[in-house]
């Protein structure tokens, strides 16, 4: 995944040509594609490669399973044509092992605390034993919250120079240039985005924040 605007878009859209539109009005300022459920869901796999032809793919599936269903799971979405794929943490080592073998050179992510109020239940009291785990499986990056940047710094010490996505930028309340600020490379953008009368326009600004505080 290239690393230049530092905004990855959420494309949480459930109408495909919608999707389609507006991956193509921000597609020279976004770094990546995270695609999740819903889109897969309404638009069917073949969406994944389909976007796959004008940008990165971050499949975010969240995969949560025993190793074999991990494996097969990561194989297929990746055979579609995905560069990366979030999975969950939690699930232990040998799941996330799993992940990084049926990866090959497709990059995975592990989810460490979510950004949503109820992540502090449970997710954020591992968030730090999750992602050391996940630098010993050898993933390539991390997910933490632009909810919370002061967890962004804190999962920054573990990780080192692997790769942190923070979601909860603008929608969630978070922002774009304090999650940067905390040590995060990349922030995930959804409905602030997509919902937007003027995709280009809100992404636009959002790469200037970014670049004033690089
Ligand atoms: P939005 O900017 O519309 O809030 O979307 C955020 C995106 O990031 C959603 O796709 C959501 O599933 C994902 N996400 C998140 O919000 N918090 C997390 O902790 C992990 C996520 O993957």
């Amino acid at each position: 995944m290239r690393k230049d605007t530092r905004i990855v878009l959420a494309l949480d859209e459930t109408d495909k040509s919608r999707a389609l539109d507006v991956v193509s009005k921000v597609a020279e300022h976004i770094d990546a594609v995270k695609i999740n459920w819903p889109l897969v869901l309404t638009a069917g796999p073949e969406i994944i490669t389909k976007i796959s032809d004008i940008s990165d793919v971050v499949c975010d599936f969240k995969v949560a399973d025993i190793p074999n269903t991990v494996k097969l799971i990561v194989e297929n979405t990746v055979a579609l044509g995905a560069s990366a794929v979030i999975v969950h943490a939690f699930t232990g080592e040998d799941s996330m092992l799993a992940a990084v073998e049926a990866a090959g050179k497709a990059e995975i992510y592990a989810v460490t605390e979510m950004s949503h109020p109820g992540g502090k239940t449970f997710t954020a009291l591992h968030a730090e034993d999750m992602a050391r785990m996940g630098v010993r499986c050898g993933v390539a990056g991390f997910i933490a919250p632009a909810t919370r940047p002061e967890r962004i710094v804190d999962i920054r010490r573990i990780v080192g120079d692997r790769k942190i996505l923070s979601p909860g930028v603008g929608t969630q309340g978070g922002s774009a240039s304090a999650a940067i600020n905390a040590g995060a490379d990349y922030v995930i953008v959804g409905r602030a985005i997509y919902r937007s009368d003027d995709p280009e326009a809100v992404v636009k600004a959002m790469e200037s924040e970014i670049r004033s505080v690089l």
